[in-house]
């Protein structure tokens, strides 16, 4: 195969490999893989590849590292950070998995499901609960997000608090390296120490260093119980201090624990149908706590109502409502899992995915909607998310009447800002997100010296030619 090859040789190829259901080079059919679900990039590719078998994905692969064509690997694209979404240079191939989409095998006594990159997140978690188990990585994108995005992204969610990020519900991986060779790790093992664990370098890589086509992942007994409560706080210690509560009492039990500010759930009310407030009064503070248990005698509801009588008590509970049905208890859910939508229907906004220790969380939150509404005056702080592993999505909503085109061109000062404190706690710059291509410029500034050295090592060891997602990640 010489160095490179004219476009039209190039499909040729491809269209040997992956037959007319895994090529598109329709205009209209490539535009949705070109821009990403805020819309801050629009890319450009001579097409899109659909493999349908890790066999084709690794033909793909080999093709275009014999030929040094750019390969952007793409899931569900969700990406809140620009990783799935190709540059304007128009020389990429964008490999979408959205063809491998079977789950190859479920064994209930193991406890593992294996998948293809291509499953739908929420097809996972139903697939897992027809066998009677759980698999409990559960995220607002769930049911775009695929297994191979969110391996690649390490992706958290609502119930990292108690399962951890998708690194670990993840046992084997299958992928395809940048030269094209298949490496078949798909071992369902609890222990298995032997060398480096490669499977925890492709989790988290974001695409650069190769492609995931399959995982073992973890399942769990299901839930036999439950509790759910939307409460309203007296302020962001208060917070903090209901998590104390009921993770003292029983921290098993704690499947999620959510933050929300007023201004959030006002824009929820405002712009989504169906949706809300269950209290009779507006507040500031919101918490929503979920309890699980697989034991069916577990007495959740109970447990729930005692804690928060305490913690009203104590004046940091103003007031709480706790679902009566399931029905009901998805609607209390859809108010914090529609805080993204809300928040775009709201106007221009820009996120802030971050991490600090969970004991500042209230610091953090309170210095950075200080430092930001100085930054901006009339420009509104959307603090919300996953207060209980310490990560709140510190988001900055655009002052009203202002041309939302000069409110985004403050974006990395805002970003600047909210990181300048985040640094200051000992936090991280991306919780959960990811760095792809947004935030490439601060890997130097935050991972620079032997840490981002290594990573520069790896990835030229692993990807010499750069194929894999380029652009992104590394500075
Ligand atoms: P894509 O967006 O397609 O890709 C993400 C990255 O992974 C890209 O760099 C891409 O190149 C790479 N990639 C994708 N598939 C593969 C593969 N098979 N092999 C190698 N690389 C691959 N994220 C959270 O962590 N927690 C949340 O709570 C959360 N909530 C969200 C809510 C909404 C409404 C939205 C839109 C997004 C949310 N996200 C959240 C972000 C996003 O859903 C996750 O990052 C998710 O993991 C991406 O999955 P995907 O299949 O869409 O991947
Ligand atoms: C969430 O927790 C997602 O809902 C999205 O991570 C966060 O929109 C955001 O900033
Ligand atoms: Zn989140």
């Amino acid at each position: 195969m010489p160095d490179s090859l004219p476009p039209a040789r190039l499909l040729d190829e491809l269209d040997k490999i992956l037959g007319p259901r895994g090529l598109l080079t329709d205009a209209a059919d490539i535009a949705p893989h070109l821009s990403d679900w805020r819309a801050l990039y629009r890319g450009a590719a001579f097409a899109v590849a659909r493999p349908a078998s890790t066999e084709e994905v690794a033909a793909v692969v080999r093709l275009c590292a014999a030929t040094g064509t750019p390969i952007t690997p793409q899931g569900g694209n969700t990406s809140m950070v620009g990783g799935a979404t190709p540059d304007g240079s128009g020389r990429h191939l964008v490999l979408s998995l959205a063809r491998m989409n079977r789950i190859r095998a479920l064994d209930a006594l193991d406890m593992t499901m294996t998948a293809e990159a291509g499953v739908v997140l929420k097809t996972a978690q139903e697939k897992a609960a027809e066998a009677g188990a759980l698999f409990p990585l559960s995220l607002g994108a769930e049911g775009t997000a695929t297994i191979g995005g969110v391996l690649s992204t390490n992706a958290g969610g609502n119930t990292t608090v108690r399962y951890g990020n998708a690194r670990e519900l993840m046992l084997g991986l299958e992928a395809v390296l940048p030269d094209g060779s298949i490496w078949n790790g798909l071992r369902r093992l609890r222990k298995d120490n032997t060398g480096y664990a490669l499977r925890h370098l492709l989790v988290g890589a974001e695409g650069t260093l190769g492609i995931v086509t399959a995982a073992v992942l973890r399942l769990f007994p299901r839930a036999r119980d439950t509790a759910l409560a939307f409460c309203a706080v007296r302020d962001e210690d208060a917070a903090l201090a209901l998590f104390r509560r009921f993770r003292d009492r029983d921290e098993s039990a704690v499947r999620a624990f959510e933050y929300m500010s007023g201004t959030g759930v006002d824009f929820c009310v405002r712009h989504i149908e169906g949706v809300v407030l269950p209290l009779a009064e507006r507040a500031d503070h919101y918490v929503l706590v979920d309890l699980a248990s697989s034991r069916p005698d577990a007495g959740l509801r109970a447990m729930a109502e005692s804690v928060l009588a305490e913690a009203l008590e104590a004046g940091e509970v103003l007031d709480a409502a706790l679902p009566e049905s399931e029905a009901q208890a998805q609607r209390i859910w859809r108010i914090r899992e529609e805080h993204p939508e809300a928040q775009k229907r709201e106007g221009a906004s820009v996120k802030n995915d971050v991490s600090v220790p969970v004991s500042t969380v209230p610091e953090m939150i309170r210095r950075c909607c200080a430092a930001l509404v100085e930054l901006i005056p009339g420009s509104r702080p959307v603090p919300f998310g996953h207060i209980g592993d310490g990560n709140i999505h510190m988001n900055l909503e655009q002052p009203p009447g202002m041309d939302p085109a000069a409110f985004l061109a403050r974006s990395h000062d805002i970003m600047d800002c909210v990181n300048a404190v985040v640094r200051d706690l000992g936090g991280s710059f991306s919780a959960e997100h990811g760095i792809g291509r947004l935030k490439t410029d601060m890997m130097a500034d935050w991972r620079g010296g032997a840490e981002l050295a290594a990573m520069q090592a790896i990835k030229a060891a692993l990807d010499p030619r750069g194929i894999m997602n380029p652009g992104k990640v590394l500075p």
